[in-house]
Parts: structure tokens; C-alpha cells; sequence
């Protein structure tokens, strides 16, 4: 089962499960593809590891997002990019499929074939946009300038025709040259203003348990109701956790908002915090027709009792 199996609706609003599907996968990620992620995330300097040939590299059957290039055959080319920080171009990737050739059709999900998010690897930059395909070459592509060096970390969510509704999310990394200012230690936050927008997360995550968390979002202190759909729903979740920037996409579940409907101030989820740690997280939501997004960092805590998440991955 992945993520998606565990999300629990809350009429409109949004469901998350952090790192769920990293659960099931954890026993069969080699540590030492953990331990390098973690390296990355701390040291931008890293040379580039090798590929990884060899029997014991890339198992195939995890269903965990965003820390493979690969899954179930389906592989995600070299990101081209501008190689320095403020020089404009373009962000260009390939998806290949099981047969090696480059994938040219997909499902549509949440009103876009593909969702690219891209951000650093101290959780900063954060940035969800949509490319174009080119359909005769498989080709996705949009116009790019990154704003600070560092190494990024790219997550490519799509999902594939006729293969179930399997959405994959595949990753890779791109290194950007020029002088770097790593954030770290960045400290929990559970407020964030956004584009004269405050929004506020309540509720305490505790890992291995399910938690209520509630989003509210005003403006000069007075609840904001005119929340928009956008790309489906309400609002659009990611949470990363930091240290293996596991990846979690989540769109609202239960009723789709209909076009001219508003919601708000609050915004309500269940997550499920698979361990201890902190975890990034970007809210999506469109207020008169504009997207913004609110940022947070947010510590899960060890629970009191013995944790039986990671002996029970799917929570039968
Ligand atoms: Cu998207």
C-alpha cells in the first residue's frame, strides 16, 4: 500500500500522511543511500557518488517517493538546467519508460501531467511549477533561473497511462554553482506570512501516531474565506522530512470544489509522522487568482509508547 492508502478524508479539506510510503520501504532502502542523501543535504560540496552499479544498488520494488531516480521501471533522464546561480535558460528532463523509450503520455492528475517541485536541499528554495511536454520527443521543459546556489533536489509526480493509478515520484539531484549560504538550523515554525497572508499551523505531530493539524489563514488579523480551488482542491500539501528529503505530495481528498466556490479561514488534516524529526512543509493555496505558499518547520516527537509504526508499515 502506498501513501495514497492512508490518507484519511476530511470533507474538503486536506489529508496528509508524512513519509507513510518511506515507512513501508524503509527495511529495503540501503543505509548507504540514506547515508548519502544525508550527506548531501549537509555538505553541498559532495563530489557526485557513482551511479551505483551493482547487485545490492536500486531496489526496485520500494514504493517510497522522491529518494529514486527509478521505479517500476520508469526512470527519470539527467536534468539539464543552468549550471550558475541568475543565469537564465531552461529546466529540461526526460521520463523513460520500461522499454527505455521517453514516455509521451501520461495521466492527467490534479488538472497537470506533471508536477515539478523543486527545492534545496535545506529545505529553502522551494518552488511547484508545471513544464510542457513536447508529445513527439517526450520532452519536459520550461524556462529556469535559480536564485542561490547549492544542490537541489528535483521531484518529478506524474503518473503513467494505462498502469493502474500509480503515481510515481522521482528525484535526482542538480548542483548550482556560485557563492553559497547554507541555511541550517533552521528553527521549527509553525507561522509563516506569506504575500501579506498569515498563516498558522495548530497541532503537535507525534510520531507514529495519527495528529490533527489545522492550517487558518488571515490577513491583518481577520480569517480569510475566500480560500480558491485551485488545481482541484483547496489547498496542496508537501512535507519533506528532513535529513532524506523523503517526499510526500498530497492533493485534497473527498469532494472536489466546484469553480466559484471559496473555503476557509482553516484547512484540517490527519498526518501520520512515520518518526521522530522534523519535517518541511509548503502549503499551496490561491487567493483572487493568485498562488502562494506558506512554509514551516515542524518537530515530530518520539511517542511514549513503544513505536510499533515501523513493525506494521501499513497500519494493519
Ligand atoms: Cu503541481
Amino acid at each position: 500500500m502506498n501513501a495514497a492508502g492512508r490518507l484519511i478524508a476530511y470533507g474538503a479539506a486536506l489529508a496528509v500522511t508524512f513519509g507513510g510510503a518511506f515507512v513501508a520501504a524503509g527495511a529495503v532502502v540501503p543505509d548507504r543511500v540514506v547515508e548519502r542523501w544525508s550527506a548531501q543535504a549537509a555538505d553541498t560540496s559532495h563530489d557526485d557518488p557513482d551511479h551505483g552499479g551493482g547487485a545490492d544498488a536500486q531496489p526496485e520494488t520500494a514504493p517510497q517517493k522522491g529518494v529514486s531516480m527509478s521505479s517500476q521501471g520508469y526512470v527519470l533522464s539527467e536534468v539539464s538546467a543552468p549550471q550558475s546561480a541568475a543565469e537564465s535558460g531552461e529546466l529540461v528532463y526526460t521520463i523513460t519508460g520500461p522499454d527505455g523509450s521517453p514516455l509521451t503520455e501520461y495521466q492527467e492528475a490534479h488538472e497537470k501531467e506533471m508536477h515539478l517541485i523543486v527545492v534545496r536541499t535545506d529545505g529553502t528554495q522551494y518552488r511547484h511549477v508545471h513544464p510542457e511536454l513536447d508529445p513527439s520527443t517526450g520532452s519536459w521543459s520550461l524556462p529556469w533561473q535559480w536564485e542561490e546556489a547549492g544542490t537541489y533536489k528535483i521531484y518529478a509526480d506524474f503518473a503513467p497511462t494505462g498502469d493502474g493509478e500509480d503515481t510515481l515520484t522521482l528525484s535526482r539531484t542538480v548542483d548550482v554553482a556560485s557563492e553559497l549560504t547554507p541555511v541550517t538550523d533552521r528553527p521549527l515554525s509553525a507561522k509563516d506570512e506569506v504575500d501579506g497572508f498569515e498563516v498558522t499551523l495548530d497541532g503537535d505531530l507525534t510520531a507514529g501516531t495519527s495528529n490533527d493539524l489545522t492550517l487558518s489563514v488571515t490577513q491583518d488579523g481577520a480569517p480569510v474565506t475566500t480560500l480558491e480551488p485551485y488545481l482541484g482542491a483547496f489547498g496542496h500539501l508537501v512535507a519533506l522530512r528532513e535529513g532524506d528529503m523523503e517526499y510526500l505530495h498530497v492533493h485534497a481528498e473527498g469532494e472536489d470544489p466546484v469553480p466559484g466556490e471559496t473555503s476557509g479561514p482553516e484547512i484540517s488534516f490527519m498526518a501520520d509522522a512515520p518518526t521522530a524529526g522534523r519535517y518541511y512543509l509548503y502549503l499551496d493555496f490561491q487567493i483572487d487568482g493568485e498562488v502562494h505558499t506558506a512554509q514551516f518547520v515542524v518537530q515530530a516527537e518520539q511517542g511514549t509508547e513503544n513505536e510499533s509504526a515501523d513493525a506494521h508499515p501499513d497500519g494493519h
